[in-house]
């Protein structure tokens, strides 16, 4: 019998719908690199798409399948194309959209590696892009040029924790027939649905929520229209980056409790961000959920719920900053984020190390900033722990 699943976590845990004739209560980790046919038209027919049959895993699997399914399912899309790595996904968008004498309008304080791919790369190929303050709709708007193909949004950025419209932004690209794709990572579809609100392509490091374990990378996009699935899914074949079944299954088994850990993670995350604000050390916290964030409003509108994920400078910038870094003791010194495990780190020296420092400075990111990605653990325990570091100070 079939499960009733339209609320969240009900889709969370029977997403994908996955049946087979052993009734197994989990998807299997189909470790197969191809599939047999039944004969040699049957494999004819799997190649030209009369049949739906499975090939080779580069194309399709049933582990990695039923993982894509629940993600576009959980952001309201047509369909999932699962990836090697976020960045994978990132590349995959890039390729599938843009072409020489083509240009893009991204956020100034993407995750470092996405706007670095596409200054020093792209640019062999001719491809445009512009960088800019995109929590402000009027630098968007005035970006854009005959030749843009995409915007690309970051909310809430990493690290600078910016907020950019989605829905006002991918109105005023559809006027101008460009679609709008918005990396959702920080978020989920949990706490935000791009689709939902007119963008047309969304993507995640599912290294980082969506898994929330910290134990693969792992990356994902959703398409809103099977004519940009078909296009996207072709470019990620093609190029090889598809994600491994083993990979699938760690994801689609830490995909199931994301509510609940999102959830506590973001309750803890309310708690530290009033107790760095407090502070007397601390110059300035940077959180969706405090009334002091320059886009709260729209944080609220966008957002069911301000996240797990803190910026922060402590006063005597990145010298005090480094004491608090090297004297946590529960928290771990680390880059990646969205686990279940409180993790800090410097943006400007080490995810976001390759921008130039006059980039990094524009885009916000100063030396001084310190990322939080905010665990479940007990919320004392984070606080205490950064209360003895900051002691440092
Ligand atoms: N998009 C965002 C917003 C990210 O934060 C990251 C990784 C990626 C894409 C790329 O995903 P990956 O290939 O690593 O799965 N962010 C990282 C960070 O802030 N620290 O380490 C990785």
């Amino acid at each position: 019998m079939k499960t009733e699943k339209s609320g969240f976590n009900s889709k969370l845990i029977h997403g994908g719908d996955f049946h087979d004739s052993l009734g197994s209560a989990v998807t299997p980790i189909y470790q197969t690199s191809t599939f047999s046919f039944k004969n040699a038209d049957h494999g004819a027919r799997c190649f030209s798409g009369e049949d739906d049959g499975y090939i080779y895993t580069r194309l399709g699997n049933p582990t990695i399948e039923d993982l894509e399914k629940t993600v576009a399912e959980l952001e309201n899309g047509f369909g999932g194309i699962a990836t090697s790595s976020g960045m994978a996904a990132v590349n995959t968008v890039y390729l599938g959209f843009l072409g020489a004498g083509e240009h893009i309008i991204s956020h100034n304080a993407v995750y470092g590696p996405s706007r670095v791919v596409m200054e020093t790369l792209y640019p062999k190929f001719n491809v445009e892009s512009s960088f800019v303050d995109a929590t402000d709709i009027n630098n968007v708007i005035n970006a854009i040029r005959p030749n843009t193909k995409l915007i690309y949004l970051e909310t809430p950025a990493n690290p600078t924790i910016g907020i950019s419209d989605i829905k006002a932004i991918s109105k005023i690209a559809h006027e101008k027939g460009i679609p709008v794709c918005v990396d959702n990572t920080f978020c989920s579809p949990y706490l935000q649905k791009p689709l939902d609100l007119g963008a047309d392509i969304v993507l995640h490091s599912m290294t980082k929520f969506i898994n929330g374990h910290a134990d693969i990378v792992a990356g994902m996009i959703v398409t809103k229209t099977e004519e940009q699935y078909k296009m996207l899914r072709s470019v990620m074949m093609n190029v090889g980056c598809n994600m491994d079944p083993h990979q699938a299954f760690l994801t689609r088994r830490g995909l199931k409790t994301l509510a609940i850990r999102i959830d506590r993670a973001q309750e803890n995350a309310i708690k530290v961000a009033d107790y760095l604000e407090q502070h007397p050390k601390v110059e300035w916290v940077k959180y969706p959920g405090l009334k002091s964030h320059p886009q709260y409003e729209l944080a609220k509108m966008q957002m069911s719920g301000p996240g797990a994920m803190i910026s922060f400078e402590v006063k005597g910038g990145l010298k005090a900053g480094k004491t608090v870094m090297d004297n946590v003791q529960m928290a771990l010194l680390a880059v990646s984020l969205g686990g279940i495990e409180t993790l800090i780190q410097h943006p400007a020296s080490m995810t976001h190390s390759k921008i130039p420092q006059e980039k990094k400075l524009e885009a916000g990111i100063t030396g001084g900033l310190v990322r939080l990605s905010i665990g479940i653990e007990d919320v004392d325990d984070i606080i205490n722990d950064l209360k003895q570091a900051l002691d440092k100070v």
